[in-house]
């Protein structure tokens, strides 16, 4: 089928916004949503298609923003309904689409139907949520029904003294976990989460953890991996549970009607069968989803930050890569293509390197070519367009906001009783992989608070990067050569060659080899070349047959054949 036949998110490139970070309008040290408005100008510019916004709905922001406490609200610091409906018409007035962020495995223990529900055993919503009875021992010593660990570290289950019973919570205490076994909680989130805003006009959701509704109804405890641990890693208990296909089509049922596109996150579903089940065409269930293979790469298996810095190699890179690839190989599924989001470090700082300016700049722009050559729909975060960095190794803990970040340093300080080498470790680890990262505020200018926030405001609720001199959209924007202008190109590049880049199959060469990732493209019209440096050094790399004509390189014009540091290039393939 050629390109122009397809379905219009397929070509798309996406750009993710977190409302708390992207623009300050009022001076409060929070972004806001007259703060997207005031740059859609600038986001159009870039050539992408849609914006994706991260929840903005009204919440305690215990997981910020990921605990909903009134779906058809905004959180009053970002602004209100009214603002949403005028970013949605400047949007549209564009030409560009806009979806949200669906946060329907949880809700925050401030929703009134969680209230409710805790209210008493017999409130008619107490079957809304998932409460068990505690397990007693011998000694009459009361536990959790099992031993899941959250993903934010800890029991997934948490006491209600009221009611005298336990309720689950995938992710944090403030995050109970809705019972979707339940037809009315299914009713409620389609109307109250789903239709509230397609009625207003949003283009679709990114459907968060959209394969933790169903549970494996047993609650049997995890297998052992952390033996002298109370909790266990238990993602294969609650994700893709048996009855996840049937809410997938019963949700897409209600998207149908309003042609919304959907894109869910699939953590812990690493085969291409388990993939295809949710987003083969004929399945009728999402869109597309983000895999975590790449984005995990390097990660604790027990805890993520317990890892060692740069825990990976190239071959495994290239491995991930191919695993996500082969989708569009001959099936009817659809996937994505990112190594960025809010729940992420910088992919410089993790798969390029922030080093020196020269070599930030190089790996920022070769991983843009990494990008906008893999098939897929393309999402792009804020600020990953000007190479952002992960904060500096300086920076001090009460730096890190975020709750994965925070829990996890604090269960380091209580089983080490406060040892300082083991804290350093635990620094060591956030500085490479906490989220936070990707949470610092956008950098728009050399100006105080990065342009972020108006300068005379309040300090911004995250500590703006001491970069930001350096690092901005004001400087890179006038400048050919910047990081900007290069992402720009590419993504003009992309749609242009659409029917390799977005539509291509993929075939990987030179597996084994541990700096250079070279792939080739291949549409009905012929192959392209795509050969990465991955490495500090000049690199050589092997070429295929065939006649090759450089289509662009992300260094500067240079006559050698080997690769300088980081560079990437794109050959196109005559015969
Ligand atoms: O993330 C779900 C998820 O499984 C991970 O990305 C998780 O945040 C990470 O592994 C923790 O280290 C989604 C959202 O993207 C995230 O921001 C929320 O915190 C989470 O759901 C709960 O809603
Ligand atoms: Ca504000």
């Amino acid at each position: 089928m050629s390109a122009v036949q397809e379905k219009w998110w397929k070509n798309s490139i996406v750009y993710q916004i977190y409302p708390a970070s992207f623009k300050d309008s009022n001076g409060d040290g929070i972004g806001d949503v007259p703060g997207i408005i005031s740059q859609l100008d600038y986001i159009a510019s870039l050539g992408v298609d849609v914006i994706w916004i991260c929840p903005m709905y009204d919440s305690p922001q215990h997981d910020m923003g990921y605990d909903v406490s009134d779906y058809e609200k905004v959180y009053p610091p970002y602004g209100t309904v009214e603002d949403m409906e005028t970013l949605i018409a400047a949007c549209h007035s564009r030409g560009l689409r806009i979806i949200l962020d669906l946060v329907v495995n949880h809700t925050s223990h401030e929703h009134k139907w969680f209230q409710e529900s805790r209210s008493s055993k017999t409130s008619p919503k107490r079957d809304w949520y998932i409460w068990k009875p505690a397990k007693y021992g011998a000694n009459g010593n009361r536990s959790p029904p099992n031993n899941w660990r959250s993903v934010f570290g800890g029991s997934a289950w948490e006491w209600d003294e009221a009611t005298q019973e336990y309720y689950l919570h995938l992710f944090c205490v403030e995050q109970p976990d809705l019972n979707w076994e339940n037809t009315e909680v299914r009713q409620a989130v389609y109307t109250s989460a789903m239709e509230f805003w397609l009625k207003k006009g949003v283009d679709g959701f990114r459907v968060d953890t959209v394969n933790m509704y169903s549970k494996d109804p047993a609650y049997a405890d995890a297998p052992i991996t952390s033996p002298g641990s109370d909790t266990q890693v238990a993602f294969s208990l609650f994700c893709n549970g048996p009855r996840i296909h049937e809410y997938m089509r019963e949700m897409n049922d209600v998207l149908a009607k309003y042609d919304a596109m959907t894109v869910g996150e699939l953590p812990s579903t690493p085969t291409l069968e388990g993939v295809l089940r949710y987003v083969s065409a004929a399945e009728k269930q999402l869109n597309m989803v983000f895999s975590f293979d790449t984005v995990d790469l390097g990660m604790g298996k027990d805890y993520k930050f317990l890892t060692k810095l740069r825990n990976w190699t190239l071959p495994e890179l290239k491995t991930v890569t191919r695993r996500g690839q082969d989708i569009f190989n001959g099936t009817d599924g659809w996937t994505t293509v990112f190594i960025e989001n809010h729940d992420q470090a910088r992919s410089v700082s993790r798969f390029g390197s922030d080093k020196t300016p020269e070599l930030r700049e190089a790996s920022a722009k070769m991983l843009a070519m990494f990008q906008c050559t893999l098939s897929g729909t393309q999402f792009v975060y804020q600020g990953q367009e000007i190479g952002m960095v992960n904060a500096p190794e300086d920076w001090a803990f009460d730096e890190y906001k975020d709750i994965d970040s925070t829990n996890y340093y604090h269960m380091v300080r209580e089983m080490s009783n406060n040892d300082p080498a083991q804290l350093e470790t635990a620094m060591q680890a956030l500085q490479h992989l906490a989220r936070d990262h990707a949470r610092l505020p956008m950098q728009w200018s050399a100006e105080a608070n990065a342009g972020f926030s108006p300068e005379s405001s309040a300090k911004p609720w995250m500590r703006a990067h001491d970069n930001h001199t350096e690092i901005n959209v004001r400087a890179q924007e006038s400048d050919s050569s910047s990081v900007l202008s290069f992402w720009k190109k590419m993504m003009r590049l992309r749609k242009e060659y659409a029917e390799f880049f977005v539509f291509g199959t993929f075939e990987l060469l030179d597996e084994q080899h541990g700096e250079v990732f070279s792939y080739l493209k291949r549409s009905k019209e012929g192959s392209v070349l795509v050969a990465l440096n991955f490495s500090e050094v000049p690199q050589d790399f092997e070429k295929p047959v065939g006649e090759l004509k450089l289509l662009v390189s992300s260094a500067e014009e240079s006559e050698r054949a080997e690769l300088k540091p980081f560079e990437g290039r794109i050959y196109t393939i005559l015969n």
